[in-house]
């Protein structure tokens, strides 16, 4: 600060102090004023931010530094001041040279997120971008605060942007995560050993085979401070009073299935898993920026459901508990990724087939990903879960040839039935159509970004154009007469057409 700019300051700082001292209650005693007075701030531009009573009868001062109405990004100091002692200046991130700039000729907040956007390579947010003008503590210029919550690349990006040129000056990732270990069934212990051949429940005991059949897998993106199931996409939960499981070392390895614990691990790693492979498809919105809360062995019933009002996945505990096996953990999330996607999604007969039918088709699309491509077992949907209740080895199918009207003929009004119509029609389209020149499934892409071309209560014909849309939004177009043919001939259109 040159001398003249000093003297400038020098007058309206004493105002300021002057003040805060007649104003003790957002500003403090007279010996914390003064002590705030040697940060490195001038004392005039210290307004005051917050004053909390410690138990005890201590006081805990905070002061941000504005210079011409603008705030100094991260610029505050902190005093301490205990009962019987002097007070202390704790912390102090001000600056001491600091200018007012003009507010005038700034660049628009628009133009500023953008900037933000550009530099940090983000494609799509978790949530909205925020910005706030202020200085830059570093040189005293104007600038944009900007906060990305992006998804694509996943981070919590703070970028601070120049206020006239637009330039970027810092960018700041505030994610925080860590990696927990553990050994899991992926997808489950039947795919794992690729037969039936002495796989049983038996009460949820551990032996040998089960245990061997486990992979040692990791599971990113956790948030927790504490090593709890808490993460950027999932939260998992135990039993019916929702207890946390938390271990600080993140080793979760040695636990095994008879554990209640490692359904929690399961839904995390496999919730985390399925969201990254979604997000990785490039569809035109983002999904929900909370993770994803899940309760595992929370009910005794050979039961799993997602809630649309609490946005919530319950997996039951009855027969082989639903958490280990991960076509359930999947079809259940593929309800909450639909109802993301149109919130109450599945208000009549065909809307709730075409749910149900997803839930499959997802957990069959996922588990490809993990063999390569398998036809025993990539369509047979819960193939360990439906080892206490199935003759044939799997709960339902993602690969029958039923048309629309003979599964409605067939299934009696019963959805997850009715669905098995449309995740044939769907499972047959993935094999056809294959991957796009970048190496993405073409048909994972168009179901995905359908459903936010859809209705509460839409039906089948809505779901086939809706698929045929997509389609042209994404690729032009390319693979219309494949997706219409097969609705046609599954009876979602007429013979006319879509
Ligand atoms: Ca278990
Ligand atoms: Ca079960
Ligand atoms: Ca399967
Ligand atoms: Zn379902």
């Amino acid at each position: 600060m040159s001398a003249a700019a000093a003297r400038r300051l020098a007058a309206p700082a004493i105002a300021a102090l002057t003040l805060l001292a007649g104003a003790p209650a957002a500003g403090g005693s007279e010996r914390v004023l003064a002590r705030a007075a040697a940060a490195a701030a001038p004392p005039g531009q210290l307004a005051p931010a917050a004053r909390v009573e410690v138990p005890g009868g201590g006081l805990i001062h905070r002061y941000r530094q504005r210079a011409g109405g603008l705030a100094v990004f991260g610029a505050e100091v902190v005093v301490a001041d205990p009962p019987e002692a002097p007070p202390v200046l704790v912390a102090d991130t001000t600056a001491p040279d600091v200018e007012p700039p003009s507010a005038d000729a700034a660049i628009s907040r628009a133009r500023a997120i953008e900037s933000a956007r550009a530099a940090t390579g983000s494609e799509s947010l978790r949530a909205a971008a925020r910005a706030r003008l202020g200085v830059d503590p570093g040189t005293g210029s104007l600038a944009w605060q900007v906060s990305l919550p992006s998804a694509r690349p996943l981070g919590d990006f703070l970028v601070l942007v120049d206020g006239r040129s637009g330039e970027t000056i810092e960018t700041r990732d505030l994610l925080w995560r860590a990696t927990a270990k553990a050994t899991l069934f992926d997808p489950n212990p039947v795919v794992a050993q690729g037969s039936y051949s002495g796989l049983l429940d038996a009460k949820d005991r551990d032996s040998t085979l089960l245990t061997n059949l486990r992979v040692p897998v990791s599971l990113p993106r956790i948030t927790s401070a504490k090593g709890c199931l808490v993460g950027v996409y999932a939260h998992a939960k135990l039993g019916k009073r929702a207890k946390s499981l938390c271990r600080p070392s993140l080793d979760f390895t040695g636990i095994e299935r008879s554990n209640e614990r490692f359904e929690a691990l399961m839904a995390y790693f496999h919730i985390d898993r399925t969201r990254v492979y979604v997000d990785s498809l490039g569809l035109s919105e983002s999904l929900r920026s909370k993770p994803q809360k899940v309760r595992v062995n929370a009910i005794p019933e050979d039961n799993s459901f997602y809630s649309p009002m609490t946005r919530t996945m319950t997996l039951g505990a009855g027969g082989v508990d639903d958490g280990e096996d991960a076509d359930v953990i999947v079809h259940e999330y593929g309800h909450s990724l639909q109802d993301q996607a149109v919130q109450g999604f599945g208000r009549s007969l065909g809307a709730g087939s075409m749910a149900e039918g997803f839930g499959d088709y997802l957990a069959a699309a996922m588990s490809a990903l993990v063999t390569g491509g398998d036809e025993r077992f990539d369509p047979c949907i819960f193939d360990w879960d439906s080892v206490s209740y199935s003759g044939s080895g799997c709960g339902r199918r993602a690969d029958r040839s039923l048309t629309r009207k003979r599964a409605e003929r067939r299934c009696l009004r019963a959805i997850h039935c009715i669905g098995e119509a449309w995740s044939g029609a769907l499972y047959e389209l993935r094999g056809s159509l294959g991957s796009d020149p970048q190496g993405r499934s073409v048909m994972d892409r168009v179901v995905l970004e359908s459903h936010f071309m859809l209705g509460k209560r839409s039906g089948f014909g809505d779901g086939a154009r809706a698929l045929i849309a997509a389609d042209q939004l994404l690729y032009a177009g390319a693979h219309v007469p494949v997706l219409e043919a097969e609705m046609i001939e599954r009876k979602f259109c007429r013979q006319s057409g879509c």
